[in-house]
């Protein structure tokens, strides 16, 4: 019987070598962003196409980026943001996208695309899926116990000035463990260009979080959305819908904590977080269908009404939540827009220079 079925499944990856038409059993294999989709959209999904979907979620470029330049990442699927994307495409980790398979591709903001197509050109690989900012979740009546009521908490003073940072160290700080995140922050805050390759300047930004470190309780990418909402910190640097989910998730548990997300006046960091499908995937048909159907209006609004990221579907904009559509974080003014920067996407030898820096803040030595 075993037998029987390897020779089966020999024959039919032998015929799918000579046809060059990949292996698609019904089977998908995503590696998403963690809290980054509506409970039940996989479920959709697979009810609708009799396809498994395995599902995982990882909450650093950093840690995508490992598996993929590893090979053989076993997905079919993945989420990497604009900063990282180029780097990867020209590394060819990535298939070129055959779009006469996406006819939903017609539902995606064209100015989105333009402006990923900085990472991409002609979004020949990935499309935008969700976007955002990077910016300051706060307590506000804690941050107000603490510091008083003129406390910074629209500007980066409010951790990078070791005065603010020693006292707000009683009610918790959290930053993202994410150096090339976190450094062209500080880079920015110093007045330096977010993406400077002077390593002066670099361990510059390395030094001002060294200041702070011994008022930081953690550096963690995901953590503090309920140590946010359940009241364990009073301040974290994080992902704008990350910081809207505990929020929500604060209200949903009766209100008593109170959370707010700004995006300090110097400017802050922003991000597009593509789709892929890896150049080794094996499900390659599947993984066109996943994506045409995260491209659905009703599909995607209804992920962007659960995680309150903005997204990149122009035809899904009627269907989000007044709620979201009108919070600032969300959606920001044109004139905070402005204020934003791109994550700058670093060359190799920078990135590892700025991983070691930050394992030193980190170690706190
Ligand atoms: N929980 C989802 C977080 C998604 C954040 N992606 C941001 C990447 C920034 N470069």
């Amino acid at each position: 019987m075993k037998m029987f079925g390897r020779t089966l499944l020999t024959l039919s990856l032998l015929g799918a070598m000579a046809t060059g038409v990949q292996a698609n059993d019904k089977v998908l294999r995503v590696y998403n962003w963690s809290d980054y989709i509506a409970p039940d959209t996989v479920k959709k999904f697979e009810d609708e196409t009799g396809i498994q979907v395995t599902y995982d979620v990882f909450d650093s470029n950093e840690t995508l980026e490992a598996r993929l330049l590893a090979g053989k990442s076993g997905y079919d699927l993945v989420v990497p943001s604009n900063s990282f994307l180029a780097k990867q495409v020209k590394a060819g980790v990535y298939q070129t996208l055959d779009k006469s398979k996406l006819p939903n591709w017609k539902n995606l903001n064209p100015v989105l695309l333009k402006n990923a197509s900085a990472s991409d050109p002609d979004n020949a690989h990935a499309f935008p899926y969700m976007w955002g900012s990077i910016g300051i979740g706060f307590n506000p009546e804690k941050v107000k116990e603490v510091l008083g009521a003129n406390a910074p908490t629209n500007s980066w003073d409010l951790l990078f000035k070791p005065q603010n940072a020693e006292k707000l160290k009683a009610c918790g700080i959290s930053f993202l463990d994410s150096p090339t995140e976190m450094i062209p922050a500080a880079l920015h805050y110093l007045g330096y260009p977010v993406n400077d390759q002077d390593k002066a300047h670099i361990a510059e930004a390395e030094a001002l979080f060294m200041k702070i470190r011994p008022s930081v309780s953690y550096f963690h990418s995901s953590k503090y959305i309920s140590d946010l909402a359940n009241g364990n910190i009073c301040v974290a640097v994080g992902y704008s819908g990350d910081v809207l989910q505990a929020k929500a998730r604060a209200q949903e548990a009766g209100g008593k904590v109170k959370i707010d997300y700004s995006i300090p006046k110097e400017g802050a960091g922003s991000f597009y977080d593509m789709v892929a499908i890896p150049r080794d995937a094996a499900n390659v048909e599947n993984a066109y269908l996943f994506m045409n159907f995260l491209m659905r209006p009703d599909v995607i609004a209804d992920i962007t009404n659960n995680i309150g990221y903005s997204n990149a579907n122009a035809a899904a904009t009627p269907l989000v939540d007044e709620a979201i559509r009108s919070d600032p974080g969300s959606y920001p003014s044109q004139e905070v827009m402005a204020t934003l920067y791109a994550i700058p996407d670093m060359p190799i030898g920078v990135q590892r220079v700025m991983t070691r820096g930050w394992t030193k803040v980190k170690l706190g030595k």
